[in-house]
């Protein structure tokens, strides 16, 4: 992230945050202007043409000039004066239910598309309520323009109505924030920010006292500002192709920035690992960075991920990081296999140079490559083949190949394994099924341009494993700002932005309660969308971490479930139970056919309460106590069943 100064360089005002920093902005000259606001206007010519607008004009135009075809929000008087410009302008606005769930539908609009998503709300309330959605765009790299109106400046200070200071709340969220000081410059500010979203691949604060969106001024319109992305530097890219050329074993571990990057990122990795005969795992949860249909495919690294993956990564020689920052929570051990290896080579691309040699710290002989991951793939594809000689890994093909296939035939039969493992509970429970076999049934129905998002919790978390893609652009994981409630809204945003691709979210029971009000958006606004709801009575995440260290005392983590499927036919939307294994297929196969017709469903899951791994086993330990009145919750040792004493037919 920018330091504080460099990023809030845009801001002018007088309030004391914003006094300590001082605009480096030039004011636009006044030149030749036209003040006729008449026949010849086009928002083309505007960029080089002075027209007399108002700034509420100004403000939509440039938004028209960047694309901007929609925006999330929850109508508020602020920015009424711009809203109404918007029908005329071709910009939709989704009128949603909380303003989170704008931020997260412009978050799943920008993640499909690569496009910025906007959402712009009430000031005070309203934008508050943006906070928890701009954190999560700001961890999954989202372009996002969060639009902020703020109590007018004729007012400010004197804590009137619907007053905070909104700049500061979103100062360690953001990539950068720009606040309107003068109404004359809301054209030149508003293109300022749209350029930043792009440019730092994530979310921007767009800060505008209400009141300036009055007025009116002979002002251009911004085009984007649109920054040409390189490879990286020449001698790291030689330095990197050497490394590999002689890597008996390298490894690609295809992240993000491959999929975010506009220059076909998937299709450059593929290039690249067939030259080299090179396994290819995706970092956490960007299952969509490598297609799960080719043959050098490993599947995901990290938690719940696949052991062909890491066996993979362990045994490599060199690892070939391509758009990824390596977070730390998608390479700490799983399945207790440790398997980074940490005396393989490293070379490491990111468009971020900050982020090279942060998380796994760089030895003398690695390199990082500040460049875009396709970019960078590609140039050192052509500097392979420059190289005199077949590369090593050439050579050692056969012998890789048979290890590898055998990783992956190991793991899928594991796989089938797993998902007995605790059969008894469904066998106990009447309309109980296991997670696990409900989570293979929802792979094998879900439609391959299937546009995937997951939430934060025990039964998305699993899902990690059964959740294959053809193409980039179609998993929208929560992040790693790991808020439940992100799927859903996402998934609408998505659908928004790709009305012809199916759009699918899975969603606890918990975090579904944080998100069904939704429904009703998708009903009244037309976004077909699907929810699968893992009903399985619990917060069971959280529930796991009391499972296996707190002695299986349950404070605050089980639920008490209304018909979700009865509710979601109450907001007007298809809601359906299923409780059989032999359903949950067709039960999603009818709701992606049933977006075609504008139809929303809930598929409500009938799960049994079996949880997968706990997400922190790295930072959770048995609790020992001082005080005498506490001694009764010390605890020594884990649970050995590992699942909960509530689960049907177990013992403990
Ligand atoms: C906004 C938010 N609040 C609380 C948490 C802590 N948390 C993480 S997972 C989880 C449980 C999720 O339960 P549910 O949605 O039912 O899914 P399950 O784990 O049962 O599959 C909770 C409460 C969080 N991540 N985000
Ligand atoms: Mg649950």
């Amino acid at each position: 992230m920018l330091s504080i100064l460099s990023k809030i360089k845009c801001v002018t005002s007088n309030t004391t945050a914003q006094a300590r920093v001082l605009s480096t902005l030039k004011k636009t000259p006044v030149s030749e202007s036209n003040a006729a606001t008449g026949s010849d206007y086009t928002t083309e010519a505007a960029s080089e043409k002075k027209y007399l607008m108002t700034n509420s004009e100004a403000f939509v135009e440039t938004m028209v000039a960047h694309g901007v075809d929609t925006t999330f929000g929850i109508v508020g008087s602020a920015f009424m004066d711009s809203l109404d410009l918007f029908p005329d302008a071709g910009i939709r606005f989704v009128s949603v239910q909380h303003e989170q769930n704008a931020a997260h539908m412009a978050d799943g609009y920008a993640r499909v598309t690569g496009k910025t998503g906007v959402c712009i709300a009430q000031n005070g309330p309203g934008i508050t309520n943006f906070v928890t959605g701009i954190a999560a765009a700001y961890w999954a790299h989202s372009p996002v323009m969060c639009i902020t109106p703020q109590a007018g400046t004729n007012t400010e200070g004197l804590g009137g109505f619907q007053e905070t200071e909104q700049l500061p709340i979103f100062q360690p969220i953001t990539k950068a924030q720009v606040h309107v000081s003068n109404g004359a410059r809301m054209a030149e500010l508003t293109g300022v920010a749209f350029d930043a979203c792009q440019r730092e691949n994530g979310p921007v604060q767009l800060n505008i006292p209400r009141d300036l969106f009055y007025g009116e001024s002979e002002t251009t319109i911004p085009s984007p500002n649109v920054v040409e992305r390189s490879a990286g530097g020449e001698q790291s890219l030689a330095k990197a192709a050497k490394l590999i050329h002689n890597a008996k074993n390298p490894v690609i571990l295809s992240g993000g920035g491959v999929v975010m990057s506009h220059y076909d990122g998937v299709e450059a990795v593929k290039e690249l690992a067939e030259y080299l005969h090179a396994p290819v795992a995706t970092t956490y949860l960007h299952n969509d960075a490598f297609p799960s249909d080719h043959n050098l495919w490993a599947g995901p690294l990290g938690y719940c991920g696949h052991k062909t993956a890491m066996h993979a990564i362990a045994d490599a020689d060199c690892v070939i990081v391509l758009g990824s920052r390596l977070g730390p929570f998608g390479t700490n051990p799983q399945y207790g296999i440790d398997y980074w290896p940490e005396n393989a080579h490293l070379i490491q691309v990111d468009c971020d140079a900050t982020k090279l040699g942060r998380v796994k710290a760089f030895k003398k002989s690695d390199v990082g490559i500040a460049g875009d991951a396709s970019l960078a793939a590609r140039a050192i594809l052509s500097r392979l083949r420059d190289i005199d000689g077949e590369a090593a890994s050439v050579s050692t093909k056969d012998e890789r190949m048979a290890a590898f296939n055998k990783y992956r035939s190991d793991w899928e039969a594991e796989m089938d394994e797993m998902a007995v493992a605790n059969q008894f509970a469904a066998d106990a429970e009447e309309g109980r099924m296991v997670p696990r076999q409900v989570l293979r049934e929802l792979e094998k129905a879900m439609p391959d341009d299937a546009m995937v998002s997951t939430d934060i919790g025990n039964s998305c978390s699993v899902s990690n494993g059964y959740l294959r893609f053809k193409k980039p652009r179609s998993y929208l994981a929560a992040m790693t700002f790991g808020n439940c409630g992100y799927a859903f809204p996402a998934a609408m945003g998505a659908k928004v932005a790709c009305p012809d691709r199916p759009a699918v979210a899975y969603v606890g029971d918990g975090a579904w309660g944080m998100s069904l009000n939704e429904v009703l958006t998708c009903v009244r606004e037309t976004i077909p969308t699907t929810a699968v709801v893992f009903n399985n009575r619990q917060w069971g995440a959280e529930k796991k971490n009391q499972v296996l260290w707190f002695g299986d005392r349950y404070v605050g983590v089980n639920l008490e479930n209304p018909s979700f499927a009865e509710v979601a036919r109450s907001m007007g939307a298809e809601g359906v139970t299923v409780d059989s294994i032999d359903q949950v297929g067709d039960a999603l196969r009818t709701a992606c056919e049933a977006q075609k017709e504008g139809k929303t469903t809930v598929i409500e899951v009938m799960t049994t309460r079996e949880l997968g791994d706990p997400f922190r086993r790295d930072a959770m330990r048995l609790p020992q106590r001082h005080l005498k009145k506490y001694q009764g919750t010390n605890e020594d040792k884990e649970s050995v069943t590992e699942q909960p004493i509530d689960l049907a037919g177990a013992s403990k």
